[in-house]
């Protein structure tokens, strides 16, 4: 048996290693069977999965919309579809990939998976709040999808009034369905903030938190504090509609600028609800696949914190061009440029972590370079909208349609299929196969570059966004685009394919495939139900490769009936025999 001396104020703790087994008997997945068992499940591990079902299906659904979209600007004039069909399209692709795909896709599917594990918690702090935001969000998930068989919804993704006050389609099924999806993220964002503060286990103090923990608290943070922004104004909207008040539409008295304020003060936070889980999943493949400990770890874990304060200020680089005054657009301008200083941070530590590491190009290492070089240009391109002068040009054109899929597919994206090849073995127990997953990565690659790098192009040449038709000369910008997106759509199906083909035939993963410092590695895969059968204590840091293995693999030998009273734990020797 092995003691931690503990140099802090508390007792020594009696530490016992524990190697995680490699073929275990008893998994979360073995522990209870049967539909009803996952419905109503308060593991945080199944509701994960069944977030990552439900986004997966609206990803195919956007998906597919996104493909009847580009097929129909194959030729200049109408392809197959009428112009009001392609007006709906766009909107329900839009509305659904984001508040259906990304803000929920890490945190709410990957981050429930991984959160607990990484602190060395049982399950998320609140298990039957967890499980009944799930249900919010599958409710506003049915609100949306009547207004797909109900009259559709052409307003765009924004909701922008005064059309959205006027328009025949649907606007207020989506817009009760995203007011109540709103709720199921203010609550995953409450219970991670706790869970955070309050279940780590012995010795994760704040400077021993993965740099994913960091990213989740700082996006949770966004997610409590501007989700309700967006509440109230689409409730503002469906009562406009609903009762005729004066609001946002100029006809009753409104003002339809007010709505572009509200309506961004959430929505530019959500691009960071979006992207900053996506920075957590980096820094942890990262490290695991340089084998070297982060470079930077205080720079990057605050930066995410700066981010979200940030991400509060710049609202107004969306309205540029709807009348604010001269000083407003000038000091938005201004902030705007700020933002690139936090994420021009992370990209420099990242970038050095690299430096002289022993690097592994593993699918999930692929998708983190992927990500490094689109999330780049992303970012770049943004810095470049969001200077006055420039933008007054690019607004409103492809070229923003091309930055922020640069951001959100170049970046969420990819970010979440690095998360997603990374915790697989973890999360099924069952390795996919390396060359589909190598094979499918390069495809996206090529794929999504095809489609919307001639977008800059177009757009900075004036081609409009959310146009039907379109002028000759931009005939070859669209072909091009419409062929990327089909290799990227059979990139993202091949992937689809081999994942669900490694659960049937994969090979046994083992507790740590990877050979990582990460603690959610010392638990078996699958784990068990509760995660760890010990309560573990954490002496090293996640990225602490130069200390051996037996160090990480530490518990209470003996159990204290709560989880994690003692979690000072500071600093420690450890003797093993
Ligand atoms: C360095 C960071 C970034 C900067 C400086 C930036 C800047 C901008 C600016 C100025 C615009 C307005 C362009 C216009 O409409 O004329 C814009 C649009 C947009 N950005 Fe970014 N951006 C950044 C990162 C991101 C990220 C990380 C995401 C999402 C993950 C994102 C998503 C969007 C979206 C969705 C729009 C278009 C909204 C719409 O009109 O439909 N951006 N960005
Ligand atoms: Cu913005």
């Amino acid at each position: 048996m092995a003691t931690a001396e503990v140099s802090s104020n508390i007792k020594k703790l009696q530490v016992k290693r524990f190697k995680p087994a490699e073929d275990p008997k008893n998994t979360y997945l073995t522990d209870e069977k049967g539909l009803w068992a996952w419905l109503t499940t308060v593991d945080h591990k199944k509701i994960g999965l069944m977030y990552l079902g439900a986004v997966a299906f609206f990803f195919l659904l956007g998906g597919l919309l996104a493909l009847a979209l580009r097929t129909e600007l194959w030729t200049p004039a109408k392809t197959f579809i009428e112009a009001d069909t392609y007006n709906q399209i766009f909107t329900l692709h839009g509305a659904i990939m984001v508040f259906f795909v990304l803000v929920p896709s890490i945190p709410a599917a990957l981050g429930n998976f991984i959160l607990p594990m990484q602190v060395g918690a049982k399950d998320v702090a609140f298990p039957r709040l967890n499980l009944a935001s799930f249900y919010i969000y599958v409710i506003g998930a049915i609100f949306t999808f009547i207004a797909l068989f109900n009259n559709g919804l052409d307003t765009g993704w924004t909701f922008y009034t005064p059309y959205s006050t006027t328009t025949t389609t649907s606007v207020i099924w989506v817009t009760l369905g995203v007011f109540i999806l709103g709720f199921s993220s203010i609550l995953t964002g409450t219970n991670f903030i706790t869970t955070i503060h309050k279940l780590r286990a012995p010795g994760i103090t704040w400077s021993k938190l993965p740099l994913n923990i960091w990213a989740l608290y700082a996006t949770s943070i966004i997610q409590v504090l501007a989700t309700p922004v967006l509440a109230i104004t689409v409730l503002l909207l469906t009562m406009e509609r609903f009762m005729g008040l004066g609001i946002f539409d100029p006809a009753n008295g409104g003002d339809p600028v007010l709505f572009q304020h509200f309506f961004w003060f959430y929505s530019h936070p959500a691009v960071y609800i979006m992207i900053v889980p996506g920075f957590g999943i980096i820094s942890e493949v990262i490290t695991t696949f340089s084998k070297k400990h982060i470079f930077g770890y205080w720079a990057i874990a605050l930066s995410s914190l700066a981010i979200a304060f940030i991400g509060f200020l710049v609202w107004g680089h969306h309205m540029f061009t709807s009348g604010q005054s001269a000083v407003a657009t000038t000091v938005f301008s201004f902030l705007t440029f700020l933002v690139g200083i936090p994420t021009g941070i992370k990209i420099l530590n990242w970038v050095a972590t690299l430096y002289k590491g022993s690097i592994e190009m593993k699918t999930p290492m692929l998708y983190v370079f992927i990500f490094l070089f689109l999330f780049s240009i992303g970012g770049f391109t943004g810095i470049m909208l969001g200077s006055l002068s420039a933008d007054i040009h690019l607004h409103d054109t492809y070229y923003v349609v091309a930055h922020f899929h640069y951001v959100m597919m170049g970046g969420t994206l990819m970010a979440l299929l690095a998360g997603l090849h990374y915790w697989w073995p973890k999360m099924t127990g069952k390795m996919y196969s390396e060359v589909w997953g190598k094979i499918s990565a390069v495809l996206v690659f090529i794929g999504f570059n095809l489609t919307f790098l001639p977008q800059f192009v177009m757009g900075a040449q004036g081609m409009p966004r959310r146009y039907y038709n379109y002028i000759d000369q931009f005939t070859p910008f669209h072909q091009t685009s419409t062929i990327g997106s089909y290799v990227l759509g059979l990139g993202l199906f091949i992937t689809l394919f081999y994942l669900l083909h490694s659960l049937w035939r994969g090979k046994k993963a083992g507790s740590n495939p990877w050979n990582s410092r990460g603690l959610e590695w010392q638990a078996t895969s699958p784990p068990d139900f509760h995660n760890f059968d010990h309560t573990p204590v954490v002496i090293h840091g996640p990225y602490d490769y130069h200390k051996p293995m037996e160090e990480f693999q530490l518990g209470l030998a003996v159990s204290h009936n709560g989880h994690g009273e003692e979690t000072d734990v500071k600093e420690s020797k450890v003797t093993t025999n």
